[in-house]
């Protein structure tokens, strides 16, 4: 029996069910969780959602946005707990504890770094999002899908795939999103909400962000840094740095584009973008992680140390193209 299989069977067999995603939510880990969460309501199962941290506002209209909570409530360990897009547990922030202590979990996620820590795993790196994935358990179970999930599940692939530009988007992707726009979706209205439309805190931070922009390795590295000076004076929030780094990568000539951004005293974040190179490996040997051609880390020290060795690193990974 798979485990994809058993996942099915449990979903089926308990009552109640907890589930979450990870930290910094964004539309895949969203759309999955509320999409996942609705399919199981219609089936009678009782369910909390949970994010750490604050949902974007740009998903407020997804339905059962309001539903979701932020805190740590009394959690019950004999509760199966469902995480989402989560490639590991750390990734869980505040909830880790609770989830770990949970005897039955069920980790349901599409990243190569994925660390399978689930009690039963649905983990398949083809997947262009986790809403693929979720979208295949909800047709094996009784659930008959609404537009709300169907708006829910389009909003994580879209998302994912960055409007199904990115190299993850298969002929599945695009079969999987044919189903949903059948209930009635406007691929319109949802990609100018998704996409196109940005607060004016965010140009503030790419205007300075192109202004810090330096070029390494016959200008095929483009190296762009946020202070956080910048970033309390224009208002930003996290949401915000969502993006400028492409602004990079897509540079013509360049194969990665990266972006550090002081987050704290001492604490930098820094964001890989590529055209081809398998930049979830660089974020991984930094104790980061994520996706092929998008990943991230983060490091503690001074901003120009930290620079000097991650560039060092990238001009290293670069040498794998041929020049
Ligand atoms: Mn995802």
């Amino acid at each position: 029996m798979t485990d994809q299989s058993k996942i099915i069977e449990r979903l089926k067999e308990e009552k109640t069910f907890y589930l979450i995603s990870h930290m910094l939510p964004d539309g895949d880990s969203i759309g999955s969780l509320l999409a996942m969460g609705e399919g199981l309501l219609k089936i009678g199962k009782n369910i909390s959602l949970f994010t750490p941290g604050h949902i974007p506002r740009k998903y407020n209209f997804l339905t059962g946005t309001e539903t979701v909570s932020h805190e740590v409530l009394i959690v019950d360990p004999d509760i199966t707990t469902i995480v989402l897009d989560s490639s590991d547990l750390d990734r869980l922030g505040i909830f880790k504890e609770a989830v770990l202590n949970s005897k039955q979990i069920i980790n349901i996620d599409h990243h190569v770094t994925n660390q399978r820590f689930g009690t039963l795993n649905l983990v398949d790196s083809s997947a262009a999002a986790t809403g693929e994935l979720v979208y295949s358990l909800l047709n094996e179970l009784p659930v008959i899908i609404t537009e709300s999930i169907a708006e829910s599940l389009y909003v994580a692939i879209s998302t994912d795939t960055g409007s199904f530009k990115y190299t993850n988007t298969t002929p599945n992707t695009h079969r999987v999103v044919a189903n949903l726009l059948e209930f009635g979706l406007n691929p319109g209205t949802l990609s100018q909400k998704m996409f196109d439309e940005k607060p004016l805190s965010f140009y503030i931070l790419l205007k300075e962000a192109l202004s810090s922009l330096e070029m390494y390795e016959r200008r095929r590295v483009a190296v762009m840094t946020l202070s956080k000076d910048i970033r309390e004076r224009s208002g930003a929030t996290t949401d915000d740095l969502e993006g400028i780094v492409n602004y990079a990568r897509n540079i013509e000539g360049v194969e990665m584009g990266i972006l550090f951004y002081v987050e704290g005293n001492r604490e930098v974040k820094v964001g890989f973008r590529s055209k081809r190179l398998d930049v979830s490996v660089l974020a991984g040997n930094l104790n980061g992680g994520g996706h092929t051609r998008a990943a991230g880390c983060r490091l503690d020290g001074d901003l120009e140390t930290i620079k000097e060795k991650v560039i060092g690193e990238s001009l290293k990974l670069l040498k794998e193209l041929p020049a």
